[in-house]
């Protein structure tokens, strides 16, 4: 398959419900989608990089700019008998994960459709549907937090996860604990904490939590290890986990005993199917996670999260929870039990409305 066209469009949507992690309140997302186009088909990927550089040091201008200038070059006009030699053939480029994972997924979707075939049966995916859980932000206040959570348990949602952050921790689990029960509840602190707070971080373990995100630096691997010793609520790595050799590593120091998969963190589909490999073979269960994606996102983490080692619910919600309308038709609809079916047509399955795209876009180049 000859790669011969990539175009890249810079987007802006407002988000339906602000959200709010332990770096900040955003209202609207900004993010880089990329088209490709080779021998009659086109893919489409989206690069999760945010317009600021707090979750991750990539950002949509370092996005653009690493693609246009390093990364297109490398595919230009190149054959490629399948998708998973993308990544490989972009290693001169050091990280930039989340740049190579825009470019990479889209040529994964090319590559689907240009077999007629979905993505999931590509990437290896065995589940027709996927287990929907949601990830709630900060909000003004705790009784805001559990009407949300209300909500959400109405709407069928399989488990809840919510921020947290100094101050809006143990309270926060406590009043939801004492509403709604024994619900699957989980938190993620977006690396909030310090080893010196282990003592607090302890408090959280008699409310049995599946796990706690990322309670440590974005960088981190031994304080988390550290860490797991000392508290019985299980560790969760996501920003942590940059490549599946970190992964190895982390999992090799106990460091964590479930692990989020992001493509775009780890580079694309190729580099999640290995570490989905690696964490099976560890019995390391892992879960989907979310970048307040849009449709076109949202339908490649559906598809890889059909593999067969995500064995928790993922943070792949309904469209209509982020943004309305989506860039997408039909919109991602989660059914009453909480699951997403996996869409079947060629690639992604899902039409990208132009229109819409085209409204969103606040810059577009074609190399
Ligand atoms: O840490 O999982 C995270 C959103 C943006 C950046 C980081 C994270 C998140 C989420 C949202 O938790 C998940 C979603 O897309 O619903
Ligand atoms: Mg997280």
């Amino acid at each position: 398959m000859k790669i011969e066209k990539v175009e890249l469009f810079l987007c802006r949507l407002p988000l339906v419900h602000f959200f709010e992690t332990s770096f900040g309140r955003s209202y609207d997302r900004t993010f880089v989608l990329v088209r490709v186009e080779g021998e009659g088909h086109e893919g489409w990927g989206e690069s999760v990089a945010e317009a600021n550089p707090y979750y991750s040091s990539e950002t949509t201008d370092t996005v653009w700019h690493v693609i246009e200038g390093f990364l297109a070059p490398l595919v230009i006009g190149q054959t490629f008998e399948h998708p998973r030699e993308v990544f490989p053939a972009l290693r001169r480029v050091r990280g930039h994960n989340m740049a190579k994972a825009g470019l990479e997924m889209a040529v994964w979707d090319l590559y689907a459709r240009s077999l007629g075939r979905p993505l999931s049966a590509v990437l290896g995916g065995t589940r027709p549907r996927i287990s929907s859980g949601v990830s709630i932000g900060i909000q003004d206040s705790l009784d805001q937090l559990l009407e949300k959570i209300d909500q959400e348990l109405s709407a069928g949602y399989q488990r809840i996860k919510i921020k947290i952050k100094p101050g809006w921790d143990v309270d926060a689990v406590e009043r939801v604990r004492t509403r709604f029960g024994k619900i699957p509840l989980m938190v993620d602190a977006n690396a909030a904490y310090t080893l010196q707070d282990q003592p607090h971080l302890a408090r959280l373990d008699p409310y049995d939590l599946m796990m706690i995100e990322q309670p440590l630096d974005y960088d981190d691997v031994m304080d988390h290890a550290t860490l797991q010793k000392g508290i019985t609520t299980p560790i969760c790595l996501d920003e942590s986990i940059h490549t599946v050799r970190i992964a190895r590593d982390a999992i090799e120091a106990k460091a964590c005993r479930i692990i989020n998969i992001k493509p775009g963190r780890v580079g694309g589909h190729r580099a999640s199917i290995e570490l989905h490999d690696l964490c099976a073979a560890h019995d390391i269960p892992v879960w989907h996670g979310g970048m307040l994606e849009s449709g076109i996102g949202r339908a490649h983490n559906i598809h890889l999260a059909s593999l067969p080692n995500f064995r928790l619910p993922g943070d792949i919600a309904a469209s209509k929870r982020y943004y309305q309308p989506d860039l997408i038709e039909p919109a991602i609809e989660v059914g009453a039990d909480g699951t997403i079916a996996v869409p079947q047509g060629p690639g992604i399955g899902v039409n990208i409305v132009r229109d819409r795209v085209n409204q969103a876009t606040l810059r577009h180049v074609t190399l």
